[in-house]
């Protein structure tokens, strides 16, 4: 994925006070389209958009107003016999992600709408999103999310826009100009057909445009087979293209080289620079003044090949000698790490490569060759370092290492949180930091309170408005910080609670039908949805269950009467071949099956595992929560951006000090939050000492009744119980469990007194500005594109 912003601005008008039916349809198209998760980058020309859209000469220009449209939608429908509601719920969500770094791709292009700033989103459009979740007797079961099925109504497909992509063949040597030159004969050709998505700002008349490559045969594909009358062959191989775009692979965290793997990302560079370039030359001769006109924000290391590619059509089609290719290269590249663990990092067999895509290997050899001569002037023999910094892995698997491919390149390398950029210098990095540390910056990442309060909690966005006096929050959420002034007043409290009160009804409801659980709306909603990994430590909140269900089991009833009931709902999605995380999920689901009918319990504690958790179910529990866990082993999670959700929307935060939790803390102030577990340099230490079991005998207890059976499934929990046992405890659940007992054992406390309660989480809602994606994109149009606003004119 990788975002591209265009200095040159060709805006997209959209005039969207159209009062027709048929305008609202489309308007409220693509406000729901927001959810759409993805790549992104940025550029455009809008024709299409802004034909379809101008059906008819805007009477007026006021701004876009979605409760306005809400209503003109909902009465246009039911006029035609539909609840506006019930037609919602049909739409399933574009899964086009995998987790966090989809999601927030959705938040920044909402941002750059808004903000006005031109520039485009890139990414691949999945036949198959991410699968989707079904549990069978407390397993969970892939299935495909065919989500195209009935077609998208809310994108534009370009027939007209598509780019042959090209794969394998040979190198070989060609004198041009007296000049010799390598050539690169492909052997395969796959088109890329570009699907327009376009996303409008809230209150301004821009819109931006995802644009996701869809993989189609190409007519120059496999000539030969047609030309020797492998007929047969010829048609199941044009078929065979089509699979590229076919399906997102699943696993948020470790990359092994794959070579459709491969093939996605280069599919999607390819095309995508493609358009960029073609339009640059529209306009433009000279490829001097590229970087000026475009900026490209590389995403994580998947897009790195993309570094190659440049140099690649700059060189040998372009024909800029190397030296001015990669200057440019270097000023229009900038990446984003959003990972911590090294095997989030993409690696690439150097076989692989060179096989898909043999020319690349070659400018990839030569770049390397240029970083370790430079590196040589400044390092001289110390060869440790030396290839530690190399693009090439040696090793059983040579490999090339993409992350230092785009470490040459980058002009910045960002973190996401100011933890992570941290751990980014002194680790990951360390290297890299100490020979350039002026490339290295933070931008800490944001959400948008359009989707995360406007959309999703529309009454905590009525009583946010009323109580600052307007709606100028909703694009300035600075202001937000206004509500601090009233977080004592007794007439807030009462709304607040009320807005609360109504979201957890809903979610109740949501509950109840889908896993027959009734709960009791007076308990605490405590929750944790997010991917299933062991670094998120679903498995410490699960053991947190089980040393509350067992100190329940052994009170006598007055005891009892002091117990905060709790509804604890856990959500989220295993990679497929994650046993460890599909064990956890099994584990949520045999605790809560004893625990949800155990007389002796009742009400005082009820255990929910949410299915196929995503954005739709997100919008729904967020804001129903009272308390959200983010319990990362301090070190392991980038940033994290579900606490800003939850953040926004009031919920009150039990965290560990690790990613962006440690800035929401500077925010809201610590006493806001309930922080617990060793802080990041705290972790090395206590891993070498390696205490589990025996440092807690709560916890000990705790993983005892799972390796004894008590919840049945004794042997096939053995494993995970492994994972906790002295000395293997990597995540040092059994160091920190103490810690999180007694952080739970507070914030049953604060809940106790409710208005306490109360004005927590309204200063918790007033800190969250800072964590508004408009926040961390204006950083970004500022300290590393280079770009400014530009209004639509019109
Ligand atoms: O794991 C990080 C998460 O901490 C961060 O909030 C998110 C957005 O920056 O990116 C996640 N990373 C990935 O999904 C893959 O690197």
């Amino acid at each position: 994925m990788m975002q591209l912003v265009c200095k040159k601005i060709f805006l997209i008008m959209l005039n969207l006070l159209l009062l027709d039916q048929d305008s609202i349809l489309m308007i409220l198209k693509l406000t729901r389209h927001w959810r759409i998760v993805s790549g992104i980058g940025l550029l455009n020309d809008g024709m299409i958009l802004t034909s379809i859209l101008r059906r008819k000469t805007p009477s007026d220009c006021t701004s876009f107003r979605l409760s306005f449209l809400w209503d003109q939608y909902a009465d246009a429908l039911s006029q035609l016999g539909f609840d506006y509601e019930v037609l919602a719920e049909q739409e399933g969500d574009a899964a086009l992600g995998n987790g966090g770094l989809a999601r927030l791709a959705a938040c920044q292009m909402d941002s750059l709408a808004t903000l006005d700033y031109p520039a485009w989103g890139y990414g691949l459009r999945y036949q198959y999103g991410l699968f989707r979740q079904i549990i069978v007797d407390g397993f969970q079961h892939e299935q495909p999310d065919f989500w195209l099925n009935f077609g998208n109504p809310w994108e534009i497909e370009r027939v007209h826009v598509s780019y042959p992509v090209k794969f394998y063949g040979t190198v070989e040597e060609e004198v041009l100009n007296g000049k010799t030159c390598r050539v690169w004969i492909p052997a395969e050709s796959v088109e890329a057909v570009a699907y327009d998505n376009p996303i409008p700002g809230y209150g301004t008349r821009n819109a931006i445009n995802l644009r996701l490559w869809a993989a189609k045969p190409s007519d120059q594909y496999d000539m030969e087979s047609y030309t020797t009358g492998d007929y047969i062959n010829a048609i199941v191989n044009r078929q065979k293209a089509e699979t590229i775009s076919n399906v997102l692979y699943p696993d948020d965290r470790s990359y092994q080289g794959k070579e459709l793997r491969l093939k996605q990302q280069y599919f999607f560079v390819s095309a995508s620079l493609q358009d960029i370039i073609r339009r640059f030359k529209d306009l433009h001769n000279n490829f001097d003044e590229f970087p000026e006109k475009v900026a490209l924000q590389i995403n994580d290391t998947h897009p790195s090949i993309a570094i190659a590619e440049v140099m690649r059509v700059l060189v040998d089609e372009e024909h800029l000698d190397w030296s001015k290719a990669w200057g440019i290269a270097c000023k229009i590249f900038s990446v984003t790490i959003h990972a911590v663990q090294p095997e989030a990092l993409e690696k690439v067999p150097i076989d692989l490569l060179g096989s898909v895509l043999p020319r690349h290997l070659e400018i990839i050899y030569e770049i390397n060759y240029c970083l370790m001569e430079e590196l040589k002037k400044i390092l001289g023999q110390d060869y440790d370092k030396l290839s530690r910094m190399s693009i090439i892995e040696e090793g059983a698997v040579k490999c090339i290492r993409m992350a230092n491919l785009s470490l040459a390149c980058c002009h910045t390398v960002n973190g996401v949180s100011r933890l992570h950029l941290e751990t980014l210098k002194t680790r990951v990095f360390k290297d890299f930091y100490e020979l350039w540390p002026q490339k290295f910056q933070f931008k800490t990442n944001g959400v948008t309170q359009r989707r995360w309060i406007v959309v999703s909690n529309p009454s905590l966005c009525s009583i946010i408005s009323k109580w600052l006096g307007t709606e100028a929050w909703i694009r300035n959420v600075d202001l937000i910080a206004g509500l601090r002034e009233y977080a004592e007043d007794p007439d807030l409290h009462a709304e607040w609670k009320n807005m609360k009160k109504v979201n957890k009804m809903r979610l109740a409801e949501y509950i109840e039908t889908l896993t027959s659980v009734k709960v009791s709306l007076d308990a605490m909603f405590d929750v944790q949805i997010k991917r299933i990994h062991e670094y998120k430590r679903q498995l410490l909140n699960i053991l947190g269950i089980i040393h509350r269900y067992d100190c329940i089991k052994n009170m006598d009833e007055s005891d009892k009467r002091r117990v905060v009931p709790r509804v604890c709902i856990i959500g989220g999605k295993a990679a497929p071949g994650y046993e460890v995380a599909k064990k956890i999920i099994k584990l949520c689901h045999v605790v809560a099956d004893k625990v949800n009918i155990d007389p002796d319990v009742g009400d005082l504690l009820k255990v929910v595992f949410i299915p196929d958790y995503n954005v739709s179910v997100a919008e729904l529990v967020i804001p129903g929560t009272d308390l959200s866990q983010h319990l990362s082993t301090a070190g392991h999670e980038a940033s994290g951006t579900g606490c800003m959700k939850f953040l926004m929307n009031g919920s009150l935060l039990l965290a560990t000090a690790d990613g962006s939790a440690v800035e929401i803390a500077e925010e809201i102030g610590a006493a806001n939050m309930f922080l617990f577990g060793a802080k990041v340099d705290e972790v090395p230490a206590l891993r070498e000492k390696g205490t589990s079991l025996k440092g807690s005998l709560q916890f000990a207890r705790v993983v005892r009744m799972v390796r004894d059976g008590h919840f049945g499934f004794k042997d096939y929990f053995k494993s995970l119980c492994d994972t906790v046992e002295e000395g293997k405890d990597f995540y040092l659940l059994g160091s920190d469990f103490a810690s999180y007992l007694e952080a739970q054992a507070a914030a049953d406390r604060a809940f106790v007194d409710q208005e306490k309660w109360t004005q927590m989480s309204i200063l918790s809602t007033a800190g969250s500005g800072k964590f508004s994606s408009d926040r961390t994109i204006e950083e970004y149009a500022e300290q590393s594109w280079g770009i400014e606003p530009c209004k639509c004119p019109f």
